[in-house]
């Protein structure tokens, strides 16, 4: 992972196909026993997915790098950090899928894992990607400091301060109005959380000093609120096919959102707020970080 000089779309284009052959090789077999259960997990995390958190570890590993260019420690360590996050954020989305949460039967545009195999399976599949993560992590061949480090960012941002914290105050709150207030709190427990993990990731595996860290914190925070933002929006201007999820569905269910409460003129102000925001905060780091702005102008622009 040098600085190639290739526009943003062919490095993203080359980081997702990089992460998802990092996966690939990263997941039990789906001919190791329990083979049924691996195959769930594949099935969750392979084929599928834009890959936005792994791209911002890599990312973030590159705004980081002293040298500018990762030794190959640092690349296996950036690859594990990525593939992590990729697997926490899986797992999420199994569990969220499930008939006691938002009962959906679409995901990346295929059935989800519950309808797929079954309750059981789905439930056992994101519970066995989570401690899988950790387990990438551990193997990070960088200063045990920095693994305890990054451990203990992942763990804390997918806990009940964090992503699970979240989904239970958003499970609490289905028919309730919420203030902008408790709506941000809650967005940037559930989706923000993980999000901000996935950039301080790649700069703790980088070796970022402090400097660098709190610009890479304070773009996070930008970055990690505009994507539930684009979520709200693209719910209610997208379709289901392509979103490869059901479109739609805040408003069915009554969910309060950016555009709930701040209508869809607010929601698009917003935004371009928190873009300005997410660049204002690479500016200290300098040229290395174009691929951190680059994906802040990918997750605003998106269209699934
Ligand atoms: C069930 C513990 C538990 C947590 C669930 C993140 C989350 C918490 C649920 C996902 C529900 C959801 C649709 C949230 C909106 C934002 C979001 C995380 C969208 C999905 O992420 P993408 O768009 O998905 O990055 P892909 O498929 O591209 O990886």
């Amino acid at each position: 992972m040098g600085r190639q000089p290739v526009d943003f779309s062919a490095w993203l284009t080359e980081r997702v196909e990089h992460v998802e052959n990092v996966l690939e090789q990263l997941l039990p077999s789906d001919t190791t026993l329990p083979s049924h259960l691996h195959e769930a997990m594949r099935y969750a995390v392979l084929g599928g997915g834009k890959r936005v958190r792994a791209a911002l570890v890599y990312a973030a590993g590159e705004a980081s790098l002293q040298s500018g260019t990762a030794a190959s420690a640092q690349q296996i360590a950036l690859d594990h950090a990525a593939a992590a996050v990729e697997l926490i954020h899986a797992y999420s989305l199994i569990h969220d899928d499930l008939p006691c949460m938002d009962d959906d039967s679409l995901r990346r545009g295929r059935p989800t894992v519950h309808v797929k195999f079954d309750e059981a399976t789905a439930m056992l599949a994101g519970d066995a990607l989570q401690p899988l993560a950790f387990e990438l992590l551990g193997l990070m061949p960088i200063a045990p400091a920095l693994t305890v480090q990054a451990t203990q960012l992942l763990a804390r941002s997918a806990g009940s301060l964090g992503m699970v914290g979240g989904q239970a105050i958003d499970c609490d709150s289905v028919g309730h109005a919420l203030t902008i207030e408790q709506l941000q709190q809650m967005h940037s427990m559930k989706t923000g959380a993980l999000l901000e993990a996935s950039v301080l990731l790649g700069g703790i595996v980088a070796g970022a000093g402090s400097a660098t860290r709190k610009g890479l914190e304070s773009y996070a925070a930008a970055v990690g609120l505009a994507f539930q933002v684009v979520d709200d929006i693209l719910d209610v201007t997208s379709d289901t096919a392509t979103l490869g999820k059901t479109a739609g569905k805040d408003a069915a269910e009554n969910k309060p959102t950016y555009v709930s409460i701040m209508g869809l003129d607010g929601s698009r102000d917003l935004l371009a707020s928190l873009r300005d925001q997410a660049h204002a905060a690479l500016l200290p780091l300098g040229p290395t970080a174009a691929r951190l702005a680059g994906i802040a102008d990918y997750i605003v622009g998106r269209d699934r």
